[in-house]
């Protein structure tokens, strides 16, 4: 009969699925905690990868003329400090390849950006005890808040070039910041300023309802 069927169908389904846990258990494959550590795999959950590189920003997409370009590093830090843009481009330079996971599910693979190391920076400004949260403000009146240690990592730098080029305007050029492992939103575009602030501070997305860290591994898209 077609019911027998049916059931026999559900449950050979039910099994395979029930070993597939099972195996995945045998693992340390629970779909829980290890399964979306970065490095265990390499899509985040709910996130599908794409070719292209969408554009998201609030639209302004703000034109700042290399003569004009600063970047300011301050709040509570030994060394606050004015970037002109020769001064950026004499400090030490680094590339580097990355993933890119963006909150509305696409996911960017081997990015190759030069620019600036987080690291870099950090070891010419020096945070003080105090300094516990970062904010990135833009050009366009964007802001973004993250915690410093996740700005203090060997993966996060100002960047200036993507793939061999120049970054485009559309793109956050003519420098952004790039922190992989935090949904893209926290990596702002057109980056003129770097706080280091006490206590953590939402920024634009945060206060309107995106999650206040950020981790795609744990898909902390929205509210907290
Ligand atoms: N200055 C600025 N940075 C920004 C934004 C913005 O509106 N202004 N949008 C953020 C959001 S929501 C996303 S998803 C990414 C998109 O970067 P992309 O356009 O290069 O893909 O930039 C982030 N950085
Ligand atoms: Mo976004």
């Amino acid at each position: 009969m077609a019911d027998d069927d049916g059931e026999g169908l559900i449950e050979g389904v039910k099994r395979k699925l029930i070993e597939t846990k099972q195996r995945w258990a045998g693992e340390g494959r629970l779909l829980t905690g290890e399964t979306s550590q970065p490095g265990a795999q390499r899509l985040p959950p709910g996130q599908r990868e794409v070719k292209n590189w969408p554009v998201l920003d609030l639209g302004a997409k703000p034109d700042v003329r290399l003569d004009r370009w600063h970047l300011r590093i301050d709040g509570l830090i030994e060394s606050p400090l004015v970037w002109d843009w020769p001064q950026f481009l004499a400090q030490p330079q680094s590339e580097d390849v990355s993933d890119m996971h963006c909150v509305t599910a696409w996911s960017r693979y081997d990015n190759k950006w030069q620019g600036v190391s987080a690291k870099h920076l950090l070891s010419l400004v020096k945070p003080l005890p105090a300094a516990r949260f970062v904010v990135f403000h833009a050009y366009d009146g964007y802001t973004t808040n993250l915690p410093l240690a996740d700005f203090d990592d060997d993966d996060v730098f100002l960047v200036h070039h993507w793939e061999g080029r120049p970054l485009t305007r559309e793109h956050g050029g003519p420098v952004r910041a790039l922190v992989p492992k935090l949904y893209l939103w926290k990596s702002a575009k057109w980056i003129s300023r770097i706080e280091f602030i006490a206590e953590d501070r939402p920024g634009f997305w945060e206060m309107r309802g995106y999650h206040n860290h950020g981790d795609p591994w744990t898909e902390q898209r929205y509210g907290d």
